[in-house]
């Protein structure tokens, strides 16, 4: 063997090994993924890879030949991972752009997502079971349909009572009605235990009404305290203390004597007018109580010693008042809503004007 002939075996192999680094760099270029680069480079820098066999033709080589290609061989080596590296950075360069290009303004505000509301009917209803929860009272709800006895002959509604036509509640299948006040909640409080009873039943009721002034159903909310020794005086106090805090601090209240089956004696609840406060000469124009300074809110009156009885409560021991109010009357007036039927069109221009704080 000649140096000149180890020379030239040496040159080949040293050429291989720089083939090998442009071929390796050709073949990843369209690599996308490090996986993949180091999949490849396995194939040419591991122990079956095409320079381990490169490198079995080093031993053919004169010795003083070897230095040269083994560094080659090392070149190779440095040369196939900085390829590796550069191609890395390049991907991670375009990623960036892409972002860039983008364009993307991470300073702006969000779009932000508008959050829902309670129904003012809701509101009304959650707010007037926070005061008498204050007072007290606890909140029973119960079921839509209704048996007779318990919302009309449990009332000392006898059956030829107007209320129990046809013509003004509905009857369903299998003798049942839909409730026409909440009354029938009472009721089953009554009959599952003995008293104190001391509660107030929020909840929808139904009538066959449907006009500017009425829906077939709407949502009322009674009470209900029954012990020994609730007078009359009990309930004016219980009725100034509810409209003190929903109307206001300064609101009083006005008894005008009425009627109702399952009250002895009865009375229309009226609040003064919380706009006009009763005074002149707003009170004369006042849009809300047209000028008579009192507002509308509900009827009241102690239990009738029959509806003591009927539930099984001793009527010589104890006493109770009772009092129900409708609950869109109480949204319109304190929200100042002139058409009741607003609350149920579901119109969000409406609506979006009871903000949920
Ligand atoms: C009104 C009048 C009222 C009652 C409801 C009642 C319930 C029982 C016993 C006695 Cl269990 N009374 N409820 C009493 C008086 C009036 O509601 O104008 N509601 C909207």
């Amino acid at each position: 063997m000649t140096p000149n002939e180890g020379t030239s075996a040496a040159q080949d192999l040293i050429s291989a090994f720089e083939r090998l680094t442009a071929e390796f760099a050709a073949e990843i270029a369209s690599l996308s993924s490090e996986q993949d680069m180091r999949a490849v480079q396995a194939r040419y820098l591991g122990k079956k890879g095409k320079a381990t066999e490169l490198m079995k033709g080093l031993g053919r080589l004169a010795p003083a030949d070897r230095p040269a290609v083994g560094e080659s061989a090392n070149r190779a080596r440095a040369a196939i991972e900085q390829a590796v590296q550069s191609r890395l950075h390049d991907l991670a360069g375009a990623d960036l752009a892409a972002d860039l290009e983008r364009k993307i303004d991470v300073t702006l505000p969000g779009r932000g997502r508008r959050a829902g509301t309670l129904h003012p009917l809701t509101r009304v209803r959650l707010e007037i079971e926070q005061i008498f929860h204050g007072m007290g009272f606890e909140v029973r709800t119960g079921p839509w349909i209704e048996t007779e006895w318990n919302n009309f002959d449990a009332l000392n509604t006898p059956a030829d009572h107007p209320a129990r036509d046809m013509q003004d509640t509905f009857y369903v299948e299998g003798g049942f009605i839909l409730r026409s006040h909440t009354s029938p909640v009472q009721i089953r409080t009554m009959l599952a235990g003995p008293p104190p009873v001391k509660i107030i039943a929020p909840g929808n009721v139904f009538r066959r009404d449907d006009d500017a002034t009425h829906t077939p159903m709407f949502p009322q909310c009674e009470g209900l305290h029954v012990d020994r020794n609730v007078s009359f005086e009990d309930l004016k106090a219980t009725l100034i203390a509810f409209v003190q805090r929903f109307f206001g601090p300064d609101t009083q209240i006005r008894l005008r004597p009425s009627f109702f089956p399952f009250t002895e004696p009865s009375a229309e609840v009226d609040a003064s007018c919380f706009l006009c406060e009763g005074k002149q000469p707003a009170r004369s124009t006042c849009r809300l109580c047209k000028g008579t300074g009192w507002l509308e809110i509900g009827g009241s009156g102690m239990v009738h010693p029959n509806v003591l009885a009927a539930v099984g409560y001793d009527k010589y021991d104890v006493t109770g008042f009772a009092f129900g109010m409708g609950l869109s009357r109480m949204a319109m007036l304190k929200y100042g809503v002139s058409d009741l039927r607003l609350f149920y069109e579901n119109d969000l221009r409406f609506l979006r004007q009871f903000p949920t704080s």
